[in-house]
């Protein structure tokens, strides 16, 4: 039981196919002792019976982009709790309009809310939450492949998740001198609700399976795994990084190659299509 005695909070569950539930079914299987927040009441439906589910009783109405409830973060969990090891932030938002087209045309106001809601909130999570952290705790945020690279459609949420994985650097250090640990998982695509909002996300989803070295897509189980390791004390010298849950994907130079019926080199990619 690699979390066992660890108190945790989980922002960012829309449903149980979200990537912040599977990183919490996997510390909870270990032992963790969960808070969770919605965003609104159409999702507090759903985050209850998942909090009973992996046993906790514990949910807070937060939307990241509210002052007065990050502030209520604190009250809450030190009743709850006394104080927390670890957060798991696994929220995004862009306008749709914005997550389509020519990134030229991005509009200052859809630049703001993507901004506020996709890299502020990790900032601000943070800070609502420093005086009820322990020392030598976790904090993990969710990132993707659109920051660095060009991916089509993702647009303004590139933007927001390169200065995402940089404020998982500023971050780590400002609180690692209190031994606290800030680092980010780059997913793989996965089919959640927030997915839907990408243009073409199937063909996405597709690419991905074609060239990866695993010939896969990855799960929120493997992501939820890979993240219960950034959250327990095995990943202690772990700092500040971002760390690739894609099946292998961001190594690829170039897409994968196979051989066509006549032994000739095609692109794995011409070959499924
Ligand atoms: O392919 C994917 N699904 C990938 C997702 C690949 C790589 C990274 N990610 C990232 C996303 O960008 C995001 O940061 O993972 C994180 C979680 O996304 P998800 O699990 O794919 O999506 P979803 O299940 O929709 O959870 C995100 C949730 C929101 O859901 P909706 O669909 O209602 O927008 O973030 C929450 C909300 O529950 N959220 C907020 N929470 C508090 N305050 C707010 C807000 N203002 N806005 C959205």
């Amino acid at each position: 039981m690699f979390m066992k005695g660890k108190k945790g909070l989980v922002v960012g569950i829309a449903n149980n196919k979200s990537i912040a539930y599977g990183i919490a079914k996997a510390v909870a299987d270990q032992g963790a002792d969960l808070a969770f927040t919605y965003l609104n009441e159409q999702l507090e439906k759903r985050v209850r019976p998942i909090a009973k589910e992996l046993g906790s009783d514990k949910v807070y109405k937060l939307d990241v982009n509210n002052d007065e409830e990050l502030k209520s973060l604190e009250g809450l969990i030190s009743k709850d709790f006394g104080k927390i090891d670890f957060i798991v932030h696994s929220v995004a938002f862009a306008p749709r309009s914005a997550l389509d087209g020519r990134f030229i045309d991005t509009e200052r106001k859809a630049f703001d809310i993507a901004m506020q809601t996709s890299v502020y909130s990790l900032i601000a999570l943070c800070k609502a939450c420093e005086n009820v952290m322990n020392d030598n705790g976790s904090v993990l945020t969710l990132t993707y492949l659109g920051g660095p690279k060009y991916i089509p459609h993702y647009n303004i949420m590139g933007a927001a998740k390169a200065a995402l994985e940089s404020s998982v650097r500023y971050l780590a250090v400002d609180l690692g001198n209190r031994g606290i640990r800030v680092n980010a998982i780059s997913a793989g695509p996965i089919k959640t609700l927030a997915a839907s909002g990408i243009g073409d996300f199937r063909s996405i989803l597709k690419w991905n399976e074609v060239n990866t070295p695993l010939n896969k897509n990855v799960t929120i189980n493997e992501v939820g795994n890979s993240g219960m390791y950034l959250l327990s004390d095995l990943s202690t010298g772990v700092t500040g990084e971002v760390h690739y849950v894609d099946a292998g994907y961001n190594i690829m130079g170039m897409g994968a190659i196979d051989k066509d019926e006549n032994n000739k080199t095609i692109m794995k990619w011409d070959k499924i299509r």
